[in-house]
């Protein structure tokens, strides 16, 4: 058992504190989520329960790693000893989103350190506070000077430096499809650093007829409306096999009229404010173009009256494949549900987008399942779940979603390099 000041007892060291007392881990836990929430607007208990929580679990995940970095001996068909290292990178530039300020800085800093890297982190210009209150402990607790480098600042000048600095050997990026491209493109007019990319995602979400409906829309609801709808992995199309189509649009409807809106301090709050007046235009405008094109509004479709930058939870039926809710990220609560008949149908219309991110796919048939498993272009495919990422499986897009992947074992060769050492033995009998 751990003691209550992070000592070690029966030989157990206290996992959850190496070094300090447990009440003062508490508040600065306390005091974390905070500053997320006051900096992003996202509800306190999300900060708490998924931010904060994925931080610690991405964190004593790679520390695992840290003492398991290791090569390969590699047989021949010389009289040679060969083997491979797994060495560090070197320094690696991380620049991150407004949408999980902290868990996207952890999910690129873990990976980094425990594979021997030193890092430096430039925090979207919206919300810098966790990754600073995050360098105040990274000092407290004793890392050498320089490992960790926190430098707050916009994107076309810290962002660019970092991406196009001649000594800076890896860059991983999450963010915009359009920035991820500068980013590369710096890369490349540089000293071609290793680049890996976490775009956007315009995810579908299948529900076949014969799935449980009341997971399916609640799953739904929560994979398009979590974070104020700002989320890579929005479950932004959502395909209803068209014998369900008007009982899933229905209760739909009821699940975002029950959404709690406000405060996101009052625990019993699910959706705070979109980020920046920048963003809730951008959300405003899609919504204008949804009614312009023709889909039917069955709910929301305005800001809150009463209040800033909140958005009321907004579905739209009888949407199709055209219109520019069924193409472009929104990055807002805005639930765009189609109808499909059958599979090779869907199929190739969820893969007709440039994105690549993550599908979801609701069915009690195992067969349909695995085979849209396969059959769907994109880095992660949840079966009767939604947003269920862990430390231990790789998180990435295919196509234009992104490059590389983070988390898990994968995550590891995007941050180390492979030396080959190749020792020739003496032909001669010793
Ligand atoms: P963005 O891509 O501009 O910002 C992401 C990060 O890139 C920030 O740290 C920013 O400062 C930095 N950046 C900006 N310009 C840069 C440059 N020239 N060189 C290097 N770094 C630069 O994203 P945004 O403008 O805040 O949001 C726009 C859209 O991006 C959103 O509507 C959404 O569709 C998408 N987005 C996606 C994610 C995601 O998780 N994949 C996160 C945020 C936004
Ligand atoms: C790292 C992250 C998680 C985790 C749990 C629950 C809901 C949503 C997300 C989530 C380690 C272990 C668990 C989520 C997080 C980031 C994005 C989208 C969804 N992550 N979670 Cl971009």
């Amino acid at each position: 058992m751990a003691t209550t000041n992070g000592a070690v007892e029966n030989g157990q060291p206290d996992r959850k504190s190496p070094t300090l007392p447990r009440p003062v881990r508490n508040l600065e836990v306390k005091f974390t989520k905070t500053l997320e929430t006051m900096d992003t607007g996202k509800p306190f208990l999300h900060a708490f329960f998924i931010d904060l929580e994925g931080c610690i679990k991405t964190l004593r995940y790679f520390a695992g790693w840290a003492d398991k970095i290791q090569g390969r001996t590699i047989p021949t068909d010389d009289n040679v000893v060969c083997f491979t290292r797994h060495e560090p990178i070197g320094v690696c530039g991380a620049i991150t989103p407004w949408n999980f300020p902290l868990l996207m800085l952890v999910w690129k800093l873990a990976p980094a350190l425990c594979c021997g890297n030193t890092v430096v982190v430039k925090p979207a210009e919206q919300t810098p506070l966790t990754a600073l209150y995050l360098g105040s402990l990274i000092k407290e607790v004793g890392f050498p000077p320089g490992v960790v480098n926190i430098v707050p600042g916009f994107g076309p000048t810290v962002g660019a430096a970092i991406s196009s600095h001649p000594q800076i050997n890896k860059i991983a990026f999450t963010g915009s499809t359009e920035v991820g491209k500068l980013v590369k493109e710096a890369a490349s007019h540089s000293n071609l650093k290793r680049v890996t990319l976490e775009l956007g995602g315009k995810n579908p979400c299948i529900v076949c007829a014969d799935a449980d409906l009341d997971l399916a829309v609640e799953c739904a609801h929560q994979g398009v409306f979590f974070n104020q709808g700002q989320c890579c992995t929005a479950a932004s199309r959502v395909f209803v096999e068209e014998q369900v189509y008007d009982e899933f649009v229905r209760r739909s409807v009821e699940f975002a009229k029950k959404r709690p809106i406000g405060d996101p301090f009052d625990i019993r709050t699910e959706q705070g404010p979109q980020i920046d007046q920048k963003q809730f235009n951008k959300i405003l405008d899609l919504i204008e173009s949804g009614k312009k094109e023709g889909a039917k509004l069955e709910y929301g479709g305005s800001a809150m009256e009463d209040r800033g930058l909140f958005i009321k939870p907004t579905v739209f039926s009888e949407v199709t494949d055209t219109m520019r809710i069924a193409k472009e990220e929104i990055f807002g609560p805005v639930q765009p549900i189609l109808k499909f008949k059958n599979i090779e149908e869907v199929i190739k219309r969820a893969n007709s987008l440039e994105y690549g991110l993550t599908a979801a796919v609701f069915t009690k048939n195992l067969d349909k399942a695995l085979k849209l498993a396969s059959a769907l272009e994109s880095g992660t495919v949840w079966i009767n779940c939604y947003n269920a990422i862990y430390a231990q499986a790789p998180f990435g897009g295919f196509k234009m979603s992104g490059n590389g992947r983070e988390l898990g074992e994968y995550a590891l060769a995007e941050y180390t390099e492979v030396k080959t050492v190749t020792i020739k033995l003496d032909d001669k009998d010793p």
